[in-house]
């Protein structure tokens, strides 16, 4: 099949396949919460799935909480949690978003997930316990920015694509019969975040020193009128990713001579 013909492809078409997963997962939940008859009894004030005055430190907690909970049940403990709000716009109230909550779970469960296992994996066999996971959650003028930071001993500068990989995980693959949650092992977890983060035109990105620990920071916008859906679109320049794949890389790079440069058509 076309759209499996490279791993460079593969990831292209993905995002694409799950940008568009969330976009009508996102309209028909719109949609029967809209039309139905009775509102949200637990969330009178939400529109749909959107909460118009997020506490995006909230979101942190409960998603720490239940990330926490399922590292509980692999490692004997779980780092803490420290939360640090900077509101530049105006220092003394607490920072909101018009956005929609599931979807800032859904990516910072995942951050604190990863954040943890980092930490565990490092710290397991030390006397002086589990150094702390820090939150920092801060409002400018463009950017509502969440920082997660873990003393997790990092991934070098190298390696830190792989993590956004469809078809790498550090995890080994959990079986599915499972009757507990896995807490990591198919390697979409991270990828499928940032889909979330910039289908509202945001971003999310790890910044690691190895040896140290990560900061993965998720970015939203901080007017809603810049967040506006960011959709795939198929035209003739979608058609050719599937058709001529990744090309040839045009850096030098020693360990990577082509082998025979006919195998690699040239971009247009
Ligand atoms: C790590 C690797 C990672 C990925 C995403 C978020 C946090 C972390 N920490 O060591």
């Amino acid at each position: 099949c076309l759209f499996w013909k490279t791993k460079q492809s593969s990831f292209y078409f993905l995002d694409r396949f799950y940008t568009n997963r969330i976009s009508f997962r996102m309209l028909i939940n719109q949609h029967t919460l809209l039309f139905g008859n009775d509102i949200n009894p637990a969330h009178p004030k939400h529109i749909g799935s959107i909460d118009p005055n997020c506490s995006v430190a909230e979101v942190v907690t409960d998603a720490y909480e239940t990330a926490k909970m399922v590292c509980e049940q692999y490692y004997s403990a779980a780092p803490e949690l420290k939360i640090e709000e900077f509101n530049a716009k105006a220092s003394q109230k607490p920072i909101q978003a018009v956005y929609v909550p599931s979807h800032l779970f859904h990516m910072l469960f995942e951050l604190f997930k990863n954040a943890m296992r980092a930490t565990n994996e490092l710290h397991e066999c030390s006397k002086e316990g589990l150094p702390l996971i820090k939150a920092k959650v801060t409002l400018g003028k463009e950017d509502l920015s969440v920082k997660i930071s873990d003393r997790g001993g990092g991934v070098a500068l190298q390696k830190i694509d792989r993590l956004f990989n469809y078809t790498y995980s550090t995890a080994p693959t959990p079986s599915l019969d499972s009757k507990r949650v896995p807490l990591a092992g198919f390697g979409h977890g991270l990828p499928i975040s940032r889909l979330y983060a910039r289908y509202f035109q945001g971003d999310l990105k790890l910044y690691s020193m190895e040896g140290v620990g990560t900061d993965a920071v998720i970015y939203l916008k901080a007017l809603s009128s810049e967040s506006f859906e960011r959709l795939p679109v198929f035209n003739k320049s979608a058609w050719r990713h599937y058709q001529e794949g990744p090309g040839a890389d045009d850096w030098s790079n020693p360990s990577k001579e082509p082998r025979d440069a006919s195998k690699y058509k040239a971009k247009r």
